[in-house]
């Protein structure tokens, strides 16, 4: 089946995934996540490709976890479903490097999933934050331990509490 949510390329030795779901900024929806890491398993196995890349949008890497598709479920429905759980550590866990190429809004899961990559290059204008505070949640796809061991404890704090974003500059 043809993957909707995302494109997947080879340019020479580079397996290049893109996120591609603009309607939603690259939300990131189960179907979504699952096609991000079918993709990574395909290029995981391919001896022609070394490297990955994984990109968004201009407007959006990608603005978190899905919250139309989030909202209704309990903290149950989300733990029995392995709701977007199950391929949540796939980019952290590929045998090959993996770099996020991050512009626009990269917020809340789609930092995450970012910082869950090997190496991140942002333009300086991308913006970051992680929001989950705002609707009540708290950053529980990493955020909490890897942003504060990338970036140190003091901005990494002041973006969990407060939820704004910054221009990725920023965030260093
Ligand atoms: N989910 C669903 N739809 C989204 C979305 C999102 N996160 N972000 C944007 N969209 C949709 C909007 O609803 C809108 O759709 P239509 O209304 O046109 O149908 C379209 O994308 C364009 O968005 P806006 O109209 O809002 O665009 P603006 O330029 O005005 O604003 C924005 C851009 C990025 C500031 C704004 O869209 C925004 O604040 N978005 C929500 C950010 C956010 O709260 N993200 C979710 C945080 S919670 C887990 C792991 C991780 C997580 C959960 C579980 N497990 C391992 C279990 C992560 C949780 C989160 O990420």
């Amino acid at each position: 089946r043809m993957a909707e949510f995302i494109l997947s390329e080879k340019k020479g030795r580079v397996g290049l995934i893109t996120l591609n779901r603009p309607k939603a900024l690259n939300a990131l929806c189960a179907q979504l996540v699952e096609e991000m890491a079918a993709a990574i398993d395909a290029f995981e196995a391919d001896p022609e490709v070394g490297c990955l890349m994984l990109a968004g949008g201009e407007k959006a890497f990608a603005a978190g976890a899905d919250i139309k598709e989030m909202q209704s479920k309990s903290y149950m429905d989300a733990y029995m479903q392995d709701f977007i759980t199950v391929h949540w550590e796939r980019a952290a866990s590929c045998r090959k490097p993996i770099i996020a190429a991050v512009r626009g809004y990269a917020l809340g899961g789609g930092l995450e999933n970012a910082l869950g990559c090997h190496y991140r290059i942002a333009v300086a204008s991308a913006k970051v934050g992680l929001p989950e505070v705002l609707i009540g949640l708290l950053p529980g796809g990493g955020g909490t331990q890897r942003l504060p061991r990338l970036i140190g404890p003091k901005i990494a704090l002041d973006l969990i509490v407060s939820g704004r974003h910054v221009p990725a500059e920023e965030a260093g």
